[in-house]
């Protein structure tokens, strides 16, 4: 609070910022009375959503806990002494509370996932016409009950969002503590593209407040080339695939997560990233089973909590596994999106990789021209997304270190400080495996189901 606050008239020019949503959650913040800010505009929000169907999927923005490696250990800030045991760091992030009581909704503060729910919608169909609604309610931070910052859903790279439902807070609305608010997206163009919180956005993304999201284009199921699920509207079959797994891409800079944790303030120029995560975890993490990862069949305890694997109890808030696996002569769409701040090298070893999309865009020319090329690595900034789909080779016979009955490829990251991290043995980071089977998976369920 402004010292000169209390004896300053609220002006007309105030009020214009109010009147138009911009600054309201910024500036607004130190002009704009307490009783301003809580009757303006969130009753304007509750109104404009009053009368809606119900949302496609509910999901709630908190702090909560996750677990990384103990090694190596980066005193005081890793592992944070303030973290509950078995986890290791302090993150903001979103939870799915789609179907939940309202009890259940908020028993979820202080219990976010890393990284948030990944989601996906259908194409719009002028024929059929439908939008997506997704609602976001601010259960708050238990833990910072000081930082009483809003959040937001920013679809990033979504074309021809109105400004309302764009999630920027400094020229929209966003939702404070306590409140909801319902976007509506009409998704024109398919592809693989992120999502994450605009408030602070540096803070709040490098917390965990982001994750994957992509439209299922509108030529999904006819047949077409012998498949029925595509990355694109290709006309050709092209970008048909069997199997189809997420990979987001993301950093954890300890002392940050820390500083956030316990009441100080990161200089962002100090910025180093300490851990790369593929899907909210750290190799060999990643390999490990999923939780609850479907956001339209969401699976949770009396309690509303995510119910963590048995065996993996540390990885309860880092549900989504990054492990690939195929059978030989399958085709499979790998997803990628990075919202660390580093660039990523991602190599498949031994299995070239058809990049099919990038930035949510169909490798093909105006004219038609297939600009589709094959590498063993894609270099994905942050902000950038890549598809890429490859035909899973024929089985050798096994190739696990304990003659396992599948082959293992790696996927890893080649900046070699992002796919170890220094712990013994040199594992860690941005790293998975795809595993082929010579027979006897099931259909995937959802993204990154492994079929079995
Ligand atoms: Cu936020």
């Amino acid at each position: 609070m402004n010292k000169i606050l209390p004896s300053r008239k609220f002006s007309r020019r105030d009020f214009l910022k109010i009147a138009t949503g911009a600054a309201f959650m910024t500036a607004g913040a130190s002009v704009i009375p307490q009783y301003l800010r809580r009757a303006l505009l969130p009753e304007a929000v509750v109104e404009a959503q009053g009368a809606g169907p119900a949302p496609d999927l509910y999901y709630a923005g908190t702090d909560g806990w996750i677990s990384l490696p103990g090694t190596p250990a980066i005193p005081p800030y890793h592992p944070d002494p303030l973290a509950p045991d078995p986890f290791t760091t302090y993150i903001f992030g979103f939870r799915n509370v789609t179907g939940m009581t309202l009890n259940q909704k908020n028993n979820q503060k202080n219990k976010a996932q890393h990284n948030a729910p990944i989601f996906w919608v259908d194409q719009f169909d002028p024929n059929n016409p439908r939008d997506f609604r997704m609602q976001l309610t601010n259960l708050g931070l238990a833990l910072r009950p000081d930082l009483f910052d809003a959040h937001t859903i920013h679809w990033h790279g979504f074309r021809n969002v109105i400004p309302f439902f764009d999630g920027e807070p400094s020229t929209s609305v966003s939702v404070p503590t306590g409140r909801d608010f319902t976007y509506i997206y009409r998704p024109r163009e398919e592809g693989t593209y992120m999502f994450h919180c605009h408030v602070e956005d540096v803070e709040h993304v490098h917390m965990g407040m982001t994750s994957l999201v992509f439209v299922r284009p509108l030529q999904n199921g006819q047949n077409i080339g012998g498949y029925t699920k595509f990355a694109y509207n290709d006309g050709d079959g092209s970008t048909g695939y069997d199997r189809e797994f997420a990979m987001f891409l993301s950093e954890v800079w300890a002392e940050a997560h820390w500083d956030d944790a316990h009441i100080q303030l990161p200089d962002w120029t100090d910025y180093k990233a300490d851990f790369a995560l593929l899907n909210g975890r750290v190799y060999p993490d990643t390999l490990a089973p999923n939780g609850s990862v479907d956001p339209f069949n969401s699976v949770f305890d009396g309690s509303g909590d995510l119910i963590p694997v048995s065996g993996y109890e540390h990885l309860q808030y880092q549900p989504l596994s990054s492990l690939v696996t195929c059978m030989p002569g399958e085709r499979v769409l790998l997803r990628f999106a990075n919202l660390g701040f580093k660039e990523s090298a991602m190599t498949l070893a031994g299995i070239p990789m058809r990049v099919v999309g990038r930035d949510a865009t169909h490798m093909r020319g105006r004219d038609g021209t297939d600009t589709s090329y094959s590498t063993d690595t894609i270099t994905i900034g942050a902000g950038e997304s890549f598809d890429v789909i490859f035909e899973a080779p024929a089985f050798s016979g096994g190739s696990g270190s304990s003659g396992q009955g599948y082959d293992t490829y790696l996927l890893y990251n080649r900046a070699y400080t992002r796919s170890n991290n220094l712990a013994s043995g040199g594992f860690g980071g941005q790293t998975t495996e795809v595993r082929v089977y010579p027979s006897g998976l099931a259909a995937q369920q959802f993204p990154n189901h492994w079929g079995m």
